[in-house]
């Protein structure tokens, strides 16, 4: 009896739990969000159902690639598995074809009627964008619920006409497999994700101090040895290395099965080969290729290296002429990326050879260039002329302007746009892959909880805002700014689910960014599209950001009244409450505004939606003295670490322990700190304290003394106390040291505190004379 009982209750529980998946609503509001979309008026449908054929033209190739993959797709997102034809079948079937006269050659245009879906692109490529469009408008999400394949006998698709094109050409994502390496299944899953968000460029930065990854025949031990490093360093600047051997590389089968399974999804492969800097895995395989003949080391470690190409030796350039005809022969791109990036000069001043090449070729330096910048740009000439030899043109990274510009390269603008902007101009093709904007090893949200990163904060939004085109740059050289990408440097990634959290969904923003003209943007939307496309993800296994998802706060400080304004979204615009220090939950209605003194736990949820379950949010705040005090700075902090300024030091947010980089810290360049705060009402203090952030092979060095001092009347100050620390003469390992001084009881106005910094580098420093930095947070006041 009881055995029935369960069994009944099973067979409901299945039943209703298959009728709940049987209903799948299309949307073809997907990333990126297709140009546009005209309903039929009426109620009528496309019904796909398993009797529904997928038709192509006989004979083309790549057509017939495109119907093999959508009969996938579909069955992935609804358990039907469509049979695919040649036969001119015009009812119940999806149509390919690619007659479609437009001007971008990317263009497609989707028409769903009663009787068929028809997909015309302009080109072959165009019906794979129709094929990603009709496949992500396909996908019901399952709020809450654990992966599964959706089982549906039907799928009713509206009538409508979607016409879609993307705005650039060049709509890419680099990944770094040198400073970790990512075998070819992993590969392929990444190219997926970018046909996925139609992406058409995968760059492949192949090659770097840390570890060569593909194969050249005619130089074998650049994998026998330059794919191998005998140990990784440990997060940045720790000089701490894991002990564990580590390597890999592509052999060439392997390298064409993935230029293939590009090919198959629209996707040009970039091949980077670093040079003639980021080359320590060359040098350590064929120590002739180097000034000094070595020894040499792959790189274990992260940063730059010194040691780089010989600019002297002709060795050099017959050896990148073997190395690039390879490349030319694998990769049917039409550009090959040369790296170009952070080549120090050091080694080539001191080598006799380069400096006998900087004799006979007239090199001497002027106002603008240093003579190693040109003789940079004398190498890059040389190679860009191997380059072309090949039939292939060139990338290179913004400093291959440096020293002037080979003429026919193309530039990838990474340090701003003002590079790109200058080639440009030039009438140079120009990559925007702006850091500040699009380099995807910088933290996504200011969660203590991220994965360690390079630093720096680049959330969804950020990445959303990007325009490739700089706002001043004249309308007639527009045509040259190509596209733009995401690049994905893995110093601190090493596995692929975290390459996955990283790019995921900020990829896509960059896509749509590619895809839809500026004023078509709209960020609330687009989070609210992406939501829905992060359970297609989360389904095919891609590990994703879920950060922009949730609740978000934002503070707004009065030192005035000693109040915080907190404004808090979602981008549901689901109803939220909110409670303070675990009194009343209130409803939340509009911003809050609290006395800082009242601040200890903001807590806020919001109410569940359909499609939208419950979202939690706390901020734990830690209150003092000083908190939301007015407060001013004498020296102004350096411009990269200014953040929100000197409200950053009493916001009642301590500095996050693992990075200086992401808001929560000021930073002062070559000058001391002095900030004066307006105590009120009069105060009585006893104690001070303060964290400096100390990572001295980053430049940061700890105070050398701090003094506190007050006033009644904000003239006139007098010492209240003062410690000196000991001067640091090697380096130390990266730590949060924290400053404490204590002094008889006072009541003051005013209390001023002056850190005295060392400013410059020492003499002991690698970068010695150069400017060193205070990094600090919070104050705290007793
Ligand atoms: C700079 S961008 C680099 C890379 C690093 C990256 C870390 C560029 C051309 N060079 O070698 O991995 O910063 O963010």
């Amino acid at each position: 009896m009881k055995h029935k009982i369960i069994y009944i209750l099973t067979t409901i529980f299945l039943i209703t739990s298959c009728a709940n998946r049987e209903q799948i609503t299309v949307d073809f509001k997907t990333v990126p969000l297709p140009r546009s979309i005209e309903y039929t008026k009426g109620e009528a449908f496309f019904n796909l159902t398993k009797s529904t054929s997928i038709v192509y033209e006989e004979g083309n190739e790549r057509m017939q690639i495109v119907a093999e993959l959508l009969s996938q797709y579909l069955k992935q997102n609804t358990g039907i598995e469509l049979q695919i034809s040649t036969d001119n079948k015009k009812e119940n079937a999806i149509i390919l074809q690619n007659t479609l006269k437009h001007d971008n050659t990317e263009a497609y245009e989707l028409t769903v009627s009663k009787t068929n879906i028809i997909i015309n692109g302009a080109s072959e490529a165009g019906i794979f964008y129709g094929v990603q469009t009709l496949r992500k408008a396909i996908f019901q999400p399952q709020i809450g619920e654990a992966r599964h394949q959706p089982v549906v006998s039907k799928v009713e698709i509206p009538l409508c006409t979607i016409l879609d094109f993307p705005q650039f050409k060049h709509r890419g994502a680099m990944l770094d497999v040198s400073r970790h390496f990512f075998d070819v299944q992993f590969v392929k899953k990444y190219i997926d994700v970018l046909a996925l968000f139609n992406m058409n460029v995968f760059h492949w930065h192949l090659t770097d101090d840390q570890g060569w990854r593909i194969e050249i025949k005619k130089h074998p031990k650049l994998t026998e040895i330059g794919s191998k490093r005998t140990e990784t360093a440990i997060d940045r600047h720790s000089e701490e290395y894991d002990g564990t051997p580590y390597g890999g590389y592509y052999t060439q089968e392997e390298i064409k099965e993935v230029v293939k399974y590009a090919q198959d999804r629209f996707i040009t492969i970039i091949p980077e080969i670093d040079i003639p800097g980021h080359t320590l895995a060359v040098l350590t395989s064929y120590p002739n290729l180097g000034c000094t003949g070595g020894p040499y080391q792959v790189g274990r470690g992260w940063g730059i290296y010194e040691d780089v190409l010989c600019a002297g030796n002709d060795e050099v350039f017959n050896f990148l002429d073997d190395v690039f005809s390879e490349i030319a022969t694998l990769f049917p791109s039409a550009y090959i990326h040369i790296g170009g990036d952070e080549c120090v000069k050091n080694r080539w001043m001191a080598c006799p050879k380069c400096k006998k090449r900087i004799k006979e070729e007239g090199i001497k330096a002027d106002a603008q260039h240093s003579e190693g910048e040109l003789l940079q740009s004398y190498f890059i000439k040389r190679v860009d002329k191997i380059i072309a030899k090949n039939g292939k043109k060139l990338i290179g990274w913004d400093e291959i302007l440096e020293g002037g510009i080979a003429p026919n390269a193309t530039i990838m603008s990474w340090r701003g746009t003002e590079g790109g902007q200058i080639a440009a101009g030039n009438g140079h093709d120009v990559i925007m892959t702006s850091e500040a904007y699009v380099y995807l090893d910088y933290y996504q949200s200011d969660s203590a909880d991220e994965p360690y990163t390079f630093g720096w904060l680049t959330p969804l939004k950020k990445v959303y805002s990007f325009d490739p085109i700089p706002k001043d740059l004249a309308k007639d050289k527009q045509q040259h700014i190509l596209g733009a990408q995401v690049n994905v440097w893995v110093e601190y990634i090493k596995t692929g689910a975290d390459v996955e959290y990283m790019l995921l969904p900020r990829m896509a923003a960059l896509a749509e960014t590619l895809w839809s003209y500026p004023t078509e943007k709209n960020y609330k939307e687009f989070v609210s599209r992406m939501y829905k496309q992060s359970f297609l993800l989360d389904y095919l296994d891609y590990k994703n950001s879920k950060a922009s998802y949730n609740i978000e706060a934002e503070y707004e400080y009065d030192t005035e009244n000693k109040r915080v304004q907190i404004s808090l979204f979602n981008f549901k615009d689901a109803p939220m409450h909110y409670s303070l220090n675990n009194t009343d939950v209130i409803s939340y209605d509009a911003p809050i505004i609290a006395p800082v003194d009242s601040l200890h736990i903001l807590r806020a949820t919001s109410v569940p939606q359909k499609d939208y379950p419950e979202q939690q949010f706390e901020r734990i705040f830690s209150i003092n003295k000083a908190t939301v005090c007015p407060i001013t700075l004498k020296y102004a902090p350096d411009a990269k670490y200014t953040f929100k300024g000197a409200i950053t030091l009493v916001d009642g947010q301590a500095g996050n322990p693992v990075s200086y980089r992401t808001g929560s810290w000021i930073g002062f360049s070559g000058t001391d700190m002095e900030a004066t705060i307006k105590l009120k009402p009069q105060t009585e203090i006893s104690s001070f304290d303060i964290n400096v952030f100390v990572n001295t092979r980053g430049n940061l060095f700890d105070a050398k003394s701090i003094e506190i001092e007050v006033s009644d009347d904000g003239k006139i100050f007098s010492s209240l106390a003062k410690e000196t620390y000991p001067i640091t003469a090697e380096h130390i390992k990266p730590q949060v040291v924290k400053h404490s001084l204590e002094f008889t009881k006072t009541k003051t106005n005013y209390i001023r505190i002056k850190m005295e910094a060392y400013k410059i580098l020492p003499d002991w420093h690698e970068k010695v004379g150069g400017n060193s930095l205070l990094m600090i947070d919070e104050i705290v006041v007793k």
